[in-house]
């Protein structure tokens, strides 16, 4: 049987990792919506990779005994300034989500459960990844500025992130 406190930060994970989705597909409709389709693939794929994060933990849970519970996912931003304010904010999300894997690795550790710490390893990594990826699309943008060859360049781009289970 799982930690109960473990299970609880858990399930609060399970509402981040949603919220990260919802957020991401907001912003996919708002590139949709300003004409940048590869920007809007981009933004699905990474939705559709949050929900992935979401069940992961979920399935976890079930797996170690625990109880599930899903929270009110909040309702995100509708609109961004331009396609990078969009990157910035959602970097400085995932710089949040970091934090809050990293509060649950300390909680694991003192817990003393080597199943959650593992578990976490996964999501430690990923987050690395995440960040480094919001970095260099804001890299990319900051570059391009106002020249709209180059946005519909890196639309091109983004456009090929295709979604691997
Ligand atoms: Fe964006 O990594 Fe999960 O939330």
């Amino acid at each position: 049987m799982i930690d109960k406190e473990i299970e609880e930060a858990i399930n609060k994970q399970i509402n981040e990792e949603m919220y990260s989705a919802y957020l991401y597909l907001s912003m996919s409709g708002y590139f949709e919506n300003i004409g940048l389709k590869g920007f809007a693939n981009w933004m699905y794929v990474q939705y559709q990779e949050e929900m992935d994060h979401a069940m992961k933990f979920y399935r976890y849970l079930i797996e170690r005994g625990g109880r599930v519970k899903l929270y009110a996912i909040k309702e995100p931003p509708h609109e961004w300034n331009s396609p990078l304010h969009a990157f910035e904010e959602t970097l400085k999300h995932e710089k949040h989500i970091t934090q809050c894997i990293n509060n649950l690795v300390d909680l694991a550790e003192k817990k003393k459960d080597r199943a959650t710490f593992n578990l976490l390893q996964w999501y430690v990594d990923e987050q690395v990844e995440e960040e480094a990826n919001d970095e260099e699309i804001i890299q990319m943008l900051k570059m391009i500025g106002d020249h709209g060859h180059g946005l519909l360049m890196l639309d091109r781009e983004l456009a090929r992130r295709t979604y691997t289970p």
